[in-house]
C-alpha cells in the first residue's frame, strides 16, 4: 500500500520537531514546510522540503499539488507573546495564512477529487476568563465556555477554527453543488512543554524556561507569579494527541474542536519539583503586568471529556511522570557538561 503522505507547516518550531519524528516512525512520507531553512537536526525524518512563507498563497497550493498529501499538520502560527507585539502581522500569519492553505487545500482536493484531512493546533488562549476570581471559581472549561479572548494570538486561533469548520460544512453554502473536501480536526493545547527545545513568544513559556534555565544551574526570574496555574503537557502527549485525532475515523468525531489537556499546575510548584533536582538554583518572581494578566484570563482546568469520549484521548504524563520520567532526566541529560 502507498505511504500516507503527511505535510507539515511551521516544521521548524517546538511542537514540529517532534511530530516529525513521530510521523516518520509511523511511517508517513514526511513534507515539511517552513520560512526558514529545515533545522538539519529534524532533516532526517523528511522526505522533501519546502522553504516557504504560509503567507504565499500561489506557492502554497503549488506545494500542495506537487506534494499531494492526505493530511496536513497546520503548526505555522505566532504565538501570544510575539503575537502581541505585532498584532498586524500575527493576523496575517494566523488568519489569513490558515484561510490560504485552506482555501488551497479546498482548491487541490477538489481537482484530485479526495478529501483533505487538516490538523490544527489551538489553545487555551481562545479562553478570556474576565478575571481572576472567575479563574479561580471556574471549574473545568468546557470548549463553549468564556470564548472571549483577550490576546490576538487567541482571537487568532479561534477565528481560524472557525474557518475551518465553515471550510469543511458550509464553503460557498449559497451553491448547492458545491463539493467540499476539507476534513478539519483542532485541538486545544494547554502550555506544552519539551525537554529538547525552548519556545520563544509564548506566555506560557515560564514554565519550560524555568525547568530549562535551572537544568543548566542558573537561577530563573519568573514574569508571571508563583500562584499562577495554568494547564500543561507533556511534549510526547502533544505529539500522540496530534497523531491520534489525524488517525482517527471521521465518523467517530462528533466535533471539530477538541479540549484535550493532561494536568494543572502552579508556577511554584514547577519550582519546588526542579529545584529539589537542582537545588543550587533558585527562582524568583517579578511579574511582568501585561503577561500575567493574559495568564490571568487563561483557565486553570479544561475540560477534555469528548476528546476522551469520540476518540479515546487520554495522555500517559501526568504532573508527576512529566518531571520525573520525561522532563528532569532529558534536561539533565541535554545540559551535563554545561554546569
Ligand atoms: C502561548 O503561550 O502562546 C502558547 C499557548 C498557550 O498557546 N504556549
Amino acid at each position: 500500500m502507498d505511504k500516507k503522505v503527511a505535510l507539515v507547516t511551521g516544521a521548524n518550531g517546538e511542537v514540529g520537531h517532534l511530530l516529525l519524528d513521530r510521523l516518520a516512525s509511523k511511517g508517513y512520507e514526511v513534507i515539511a514546510l517552513d520560512i526558514k531553512e529545515i533545522d538539519p537536526a529534524i532533516s532526517i525524518f523528511i522526505n522533501k522540503s519546502y522553504k516557504t512563507d504560509i503567507t504565499d498563497e500561489a506557492s502554497i497550493e503549488s506545494i500542495l499539488k506537487e506534494a499531494k498529501p492526505d493530511i496536513v499538520f497546520h503548526l505555522a502560527a505566532y504565538l501570544s507573546t510575539a503575537a502581541e507585539k505585532d498584532p498586524d502581522l500575527a493576523h496575517h500569519v494566523n488568519v489569513d495564512g490558515t484561510l490560504y492553505l485552506l482555501r488551497s487545500a479546498q482548491r487541490y482536493s477538489f481537482e484530485a477529487k479526495k478529501k483533505i484531512i487538516i490538523v490544527f493546533p489551538s489553545s487555551i488562549a481562545v479562553y478570556g476568563l474576565p478575571d481572576l476570581t472567575t479563574k479561580n471559581s471556574a471549574s473545568f472549561v468546557s470548549e463553549t465556555q468564556f470564548t472571549t479572548p483577550i490576546t490576538i494570538y487567541g482571537i487568532t486561533k479561534l477565528h481560524a477554527e472557525n474557518l475551518g469548520i465553515y471550510f469543511e460544512k458550509y464553503y460557498k453554502l449559497l451553491n448547492p453543488q458545491q463539493e467540499r473536501y476539507i476534513d478539519f480536526r483542532a485541538l486545544r493545547f494547554p502550555g506544552l512543554i519539551s525537554a529538547m527545545t525552548i519556545p520563544s513568544g509564548g506566555t506560557s513559556d515560564y514554565a519550560p524556561e524555568m525547568i530549562h534555565t535551572l537544568a543548566q544551574g542558573q537561577n530563573y526570574e519568573s514574569f508571571v507569579r508563583e500562584d499562577t496555574i495554568l494547564p500543561f503537557m507533556a511534549m510526547p502527549d502533544a505529539i500522540k494527541a496530534l497523531t491520534l485525532i489525524a488517525e482517527t475515523p471521521k465518523e467517530k468525531l462528533s466535533q471539530n474542536v477538541y479540549n484535550v489537556s493532561s494536568f494543572s499546575i502552579s508556577a511554584a510548584e514547577i519550582a519546588q519539583m526542579v529545584i529539589k533536582v537542582f537545588p543550587e538554583t533558585m527562582v524568583g518572581y517579578n511579574p511582568d503586568p501585561a503577561r500575567q494578566k493574559i495568564v490571568d484570563s487563561w483557565p486553570a482546568n479544561i475540560n477534555d471529556t469528548s476528546a476522551r469520549r469520540d476518540w479515546g484521548w487520554f495522555p500517559d504524563f501526568d504532573a508527576k511522570k512529566t518531571f520525573e520520567n520525561y522532563l528532569i532526566p532529558e534536561v539533565t541529560k541535554k545540559y551535563s557538561g554545561q554546569k
